[in-house]
């Protein structure tokens, strides 16, 4: 399982290998583990931390001095000692610094404490983020602090780095709960409450969003093709495709075949791509209540293919919260999370 994105530097091993050398190992080993059970009491020294990091014990102490990035409790005269929540923020300058992201960014995404208000654009001068606005994004990592600021000075190359820092570590599950919809969350709250303000930010993050999803692939295992595909599209008139956009990186990463159709799919055209592929499932999304007709999932749920006589169905699911309070057909399962559609459609289905 993919270790979640607010456990920053915490023990869970990585989705994926992490492509980000210097931050060391995905575990540490026995040596540094001495250390870090150290570290729950009085922490460690700047020697074993630059172990534990892969870097060296300079650049630990030129990251304090010149972004102030060093223990939070450290009295002059006295030995510098990590504590965990230190030892977490200087993984996390780690990860973005090799991601690309230039230290002084990297360094202001891990000063803010877990839990802190957020400061969307606080630290960003008015003229070029087009305001000092923010998005309250609650009690979230780091990363998504930074995702949030970045949508809000419309910074498209930090909102990559920062979302292409939480695939390659975290992958996409995880990276799609708790990066990217809490900060969709708050810009579509914003956009509601100030009477259709932040819509550039909306759109540019979305953007952003699902060009990072759509480059999850190229290194995951290929498909399997004794596999039947699973088949995504949203329905007619719905033009939220984000979520089923995870959805398809997210099974793509775990090799399993899909056919993503995006957004406003009339039913008839989803239900000949029923029958001409024959799939294992087909999942419709409905963001709002608008465009969630139950007529169409009746439809799909009589598409057969196959020998006549041997005919078959796919697995018929409806996902998002359009779908809230309505009468569905019988055999149509709801779906309500990325992660229980991740478990839902990995169980292998009927072969091809
Ligand atoms: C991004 C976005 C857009 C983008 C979409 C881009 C794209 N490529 O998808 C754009 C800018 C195009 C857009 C357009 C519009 N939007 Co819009 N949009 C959003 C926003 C910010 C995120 C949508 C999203 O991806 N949600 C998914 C996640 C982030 O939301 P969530 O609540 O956590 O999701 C829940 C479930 O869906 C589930 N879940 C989450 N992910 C997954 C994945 C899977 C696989 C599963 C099974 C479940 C699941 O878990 C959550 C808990 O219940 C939402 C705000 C919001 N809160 O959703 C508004 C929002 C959905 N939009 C809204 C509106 C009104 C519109 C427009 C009508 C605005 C307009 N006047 O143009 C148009 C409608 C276009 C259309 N015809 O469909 C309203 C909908 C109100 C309603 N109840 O119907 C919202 C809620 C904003 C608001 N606060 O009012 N939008």
């Amino acid at each position: 399982m993919a270790r979640r994105l607010s456990q920053h530097g915490g023990a869970g091993a990585p989705a994926r290998p992490s492509p980000a050398p210097s931050a060391g190992p995905a575990g540490p080993d026995a040596a540094v583990q001495d250390d870090m059970v150290a570290a729950e009491g009085a922490g460690i020294s700047t020697g074993a931390l630059a172990r534990r990091l892969g870097v060296s014990p300079t650049t630990i102490r030129s990251w304090e001095r010149r972004y102030g990035i060093g223990p939070e409790r450290h009295s002059p005269g006295h030995h510098r000692r990590y504590l965990p929540p230190d030892v977490e923020r200087l993984e996390l300058m780690c990860h973005l610094t090799a991601q690309g992201l230039p230290p002084a960014e990297a360094a202001r995404v891990c000063k803010r404490p877990p839990g802190a208000a957020p400061a969307a654009a606080e630290d960003q001068p008015a003229q070029r983020t087009g305001g000092g606005h923010t998005l309250p994004v609650g009690p979230a990592g780091a990363l998504c602090r930074g995702l949030a600021r970045a949508a809000v000075r419309l910074d498209d190359p930090a909102m990559h780095e920062l979302l292409a820092t939480g695939l390659a570590t975290h992958g996409v599950v995880a990276t799609w709960e708790e990066l990217a919809a809490p900060v969709l969350r708050a810009v579509g709250a914003k956009w509601a409450v100030s009477g259709g303000r932040y819509v550039e930010v909306e759109h540019l993050l979305s953007c952003a969003i699902g060009r990072a999803l759509q480059r999850v692939g190229p290194d995951t295992p290929p498909e399997d093709p004794g596999r039947r595909a699973v088949l995504l599209a949203a329905a007619p008139e719905e033009m939220h495709v984000l979520p089923l956009q995870a959805l398809a990186a997210a099974l793509t990463e775990r090799g399993i075949p899909v056919r993503l159709f995006g957004a406003g799919v009339p039913t008839v055209g989803l239900t000949a791509a029923v029958v001409r592929t024959g799939p294992a499932a087909v999942v419709l999304w409905s963001q709002s209540r608008t465009s969630a007709d139950p007529r169409g999932l009746a439809a799909l749920s009589t598409a057969e293919w196959g020998q006549p006589g041997a005919r078959q169905r796919a697995a018929l699911y409806a996902a998002g919260p359009g779908w809230s309070g309505r009468d569905l057909p019988p055999g149509v399962t709801r779906l309500h999370s990325l992660s229980q559609a991740v478990g839902e459609l990995e169980r292998p289905g009927p072969a091809r």
